[in-house]
């Protein structure tokens, strides 16, 4: 990732927060689309330790302090959960650092918001998942973390309001076309009509929760297989990242979201499309792993939507980034032209492979 900080600029950024130590460098880390992430190192005592420090992109986040405020609660009661359970455990939370005013970020001269985090060692992300036990372990996780929310007491804040409102993304969606600022609607004709015509279906959960067939939840929104540390060692699912979206939503958008990212065996932008599509045992091993620690609480309508929401989310997404190549790139990062155009085909033949197998899905219920 090319990054417009020099090594001076995030050591003095890195100053804003109480780290003990001397800085020895900062590096570019991980995949995000959206937000930018260092990691540090710090030589303590003779002993290197590392923490991230990430800059909030307000372009996406337009009140990060409400961001920071739910960031702040959800791993405070996560931490009292993973303590109460006096257990040995490799099981962790994010842990933010304070400023020098003690509040979780701070903002730097240009009005950017910025957030440190202690480092979560020996554990890492993977972008595409590897077999079916690892799927069942990162849905696991990210159930447990539902669950750990459920007593979670007071609303969250929207971050981004109407952030799974699929109809509402169609709608933007629609508004890129008829502005077309970039004359690129001509070329993704069929890419538009995947979309368009499975409109009819996009209000589906919306409506549900509307009539109180399915309840409001505290959410990620974000499950990407990628969202999630997996322990080297044990293998374990042992840390849910990248909660500026957590927030109130539904469980579904949770499950929607782990196998449009953990079941597909290619990378989100990849170029060959024959190497896109759902894999049963992966999608197998999610929906296993996710009702291991959500079947106690998830009600009955909601189990029933799991296989549909994998589709909605999935189209939601090649519309969000579909939207984006029309408006000329302007909300997730890009590395190379056309990258946006890409994921969304990838997402659009992951549509296609998930309803081609929505019988089996069904079945597994
Ligand atoms: C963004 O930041 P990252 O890469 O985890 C996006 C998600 C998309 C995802 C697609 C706030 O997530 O909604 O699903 O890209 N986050 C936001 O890769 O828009
Ligand atoms: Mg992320």
């Amino acid at each position: 990732m090319a990054t417009p900080y020099t090594q001076r600029e995030i050591r003095r950024l890195a100053g804003m927060f109480d780290i003990y130590g001397d800085f020895l460098v900062a590096t570019p880390f991980g995949n995000g689309n959206v937000n930018d992430t260092f990691q540090l190192t710090y030589d303590q005592g003779g002993i290197r330790l590392h923490y991230a420090l990430q800059r909030i992109n307000s372009n996406v986040f337009k009140d990060p302090v409400a961001v920071m405020e739910n960031v702040s609660r959800v791993t405070d009661h996560i931490l009292g959960k993973i303590r109460a359970a006096h257990a040995e455990t490799r099981k962790r939370t994010l842990r933010l650092l304070h400023a020098h005013d003690g509040k979780p970020y701070a903002f730097d001269d240009m009005g950017n918001c910025w957030r440190a985090y202690v480092f979560v060692e020996h554990a890492r992300a993977y972008e595409v998942l590897e077999n079916p036990e690892q799927a069942f372990r990162v849905a696991q996780g990210f159930g447990e973390f539902q669950k750990q929310l459920v007593d979670l007491k007071g609303r969250l804040h929207e971050t981004i309001p109407d952030f799974h409102n699929t109809p509402k993304r169609v709608d933007a969606l629609e508004a890129a076309i008829k502005a077309d600022p970039c004359n690129r609607a001509k070329s993704v004709g069929p890419e538009i009509d995947f979309v368009l015509s499975r409109k009819d279906e996009c209000g589906k959960l919306i409506a549900l929760n509307k009539e109180g067939a399915i309840p409001e939840r505290i959410t990620h929104n974000d499950t990407k297989a990628n969202n999630i540390l997996i322990d080297d060692l044990s293998g374990e699912a042992i840390c849910v990242i990248d909660l500026d979206t957590v927030m109130p939503g539904l469980a579904l958008y949770d499950f929607g979201d782990m196998v449009r990212s953990g079941a597909n065996p290619a990378e989100e932008d990849e170029l060959d499309l024959n190497r896109v599509g759902m894999r049963f045992d992966m999608y197998e091993g999610l929906y296993d792993g996710f009702i291991s620690a959500a079947g106690g609480f998830l009600t009955e309508a909601e189990k029933e939507m799991l296989p549909f929401s994998a589709k909605l989310i999935t189209l939601e997404i090649g519309m969000r980034f579909l939207t984006d190549y029309l408006m000329g790139d302007v909300y997730f990062k890009t590395r190379r032209k056309q990258q946006n155009l890409d994921r969304s085909r990838t997402q659009f033949k992951l549509v296609e492979s998930i309803e081609a197998q929505m019988n089996k899905m069904q079945a597994l219920l």
